[in-house]
């Protein structure tokens, strides 16, 4: 494994607050406790017993020991799915308030690290917003401007929903306004997959909506995303997406030209849909470097950014090395064609510079 710079900027937890909330629910989603031990159950369709859930998920000695592990000088951690989605409004806006709040403590008070000749903290965070169904969007950008206030906040994480119709719907133009304004990264991330009756009746556990469901969630939200003209309106908004973009940079050019034939959608943007994907950041969860050779003809290794996903994937032997992380590393040392700096570039140097580490 390479002792080069490493920064992972994807990988999760669920602050103790937010355990608790999980803890105190009937439904989904939910912590459960089954023969002793504490399960996590969020997904649709999941059976009712979940998976085992532990320190890993809230224990910030546990996500520092994992980066020493694995040679992760620095993790810019963000809350793990549904985020606040369940929640109604006015204890979204309260709850949203306090878990960054938490956040900001948990990075602030990490342990540091040398980067550059300068001392960094080991942990920066990407915070929640209230976005849920029924919100004003004006407590939205109240939220995004008290994250921009947090000085080791770097960025939002964002599901699909928004405030109940997606993240095209025109009433979410002030948010994004506001995220382009406070100069925050928004990191788009899945939950909800697809329908759970497309995976069939035969029992697969997790494999069909993580492995598929997810990436088409982003693929289509993102595809929406583009539709709506906004990164015409906002040049300065970052959009960071999980997964590798998902099914995007194979179905580029496919969403480019299915726009280019339709005077309505095409009359919308500016330029072809290629262009806003390679305007976009993208993490280098793919598992493959074939994969990862999708993602950067049109974008460019400066784009791409390492990422982990813990604490989700442990190995099922107990194994001290993550294979869902040396299986995304091995896929940036063996991506082809790339110089050794562009692999620096992926595994650290582009997080400096999207972040301003
Ligand atoms: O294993 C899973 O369910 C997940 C999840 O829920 N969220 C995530 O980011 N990765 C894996």
């Amino acid at each position: 494994m390479s002792r080069k710079l490493l920064i992972d900027i994807h990988t999760h937890l669920y602050l103790p607050r937010y355990a608790q909330l999980l803890r105190a629910r009937s439904q989904i989603p939910r912590i459960t406790t089954l023969n002793g031990e504490e399960r996590l159950v969020i997904l649709a369709g999941e059976a009712a017993t979940g998976r085992p859930v532990g320190p890993s998920y809230w224990d910030r000695d546990a996500k520092l020991r994992f980066m020493d592990t694995h040679g992760i000088a620095i993790s810019i951690v963000s809350p793990a799915n549904p985020w606040l989605d369940f929640l109604p409004p006015a204890p979204a806006l309260q709850t949203c308030e306090a878990l960054n709040s938490d956040l900001e403590e948990y990075c602030a008070t990490s342990p540091e690290v040398e980067l550059g000749g300068r001392r960094r903290k080991r942990l920066y965070g990407m915070g929640y917003l209230p976005v849920v169904p029924g919100q004003e969007v004006g407590g939205v950008c109240a939220a995004v401007e008290a994250l921009g206030k947090l000085p080791h906040i770097k960025g939002v994480i964002l599901g699909t929903q928004g405030l109940g119709k997606g993240l095209d719907d025109p009433a979410l133009l002030p948010m994004w306004e506001s995220i382009a304004k406070a100069g925050l990264v928004v990191f788009l991330h899945p939950h909800y997959g697809m329908p759970p009756e497309v995976w069939g009746a035969q029992e697969n556990g997790h494999v069909l909506p993580l492995a598929l469901g997810f990436p088409f969630e982003t693929t289509t939200a993102v595809a929406r995303l583009i539709l709506t003209g906004i990164l015409d309106k906002l040049p300065a908004l970052k959009l960071l997406l999980a997964h590798s973009g998902g099914a995007l940079p194979v179905l580029s050019s496919r969403l480019a030209s299915c726009i280019a034939h339709d005077p309505v959608a095409a009359s919308r943007l500016a330029h072809d849909a290629r262009y806003y994907l390679g305007r976009m950041w993208y993490d280098a969860v793919a598992y493959g470097p074939e994969e990862l050779a999708f993602v950067v003809p049109t974008r460019g290794t400066d784009r791409l950014l390492c990422g982990t996903d813990h604490p989700f994937f442990p190995p099922l032997k107990g194994e001290e090395m993550w294979m869902s992380v040396t299986e995304n590393l091995d896929a940036v040392e063996n991506a082809p064609g790339w110089s050794e700096g562009e692999k620096e570039g992926v595994r650290g140097g582009n997080a400096v510079e999207l972040f301003g580490l």
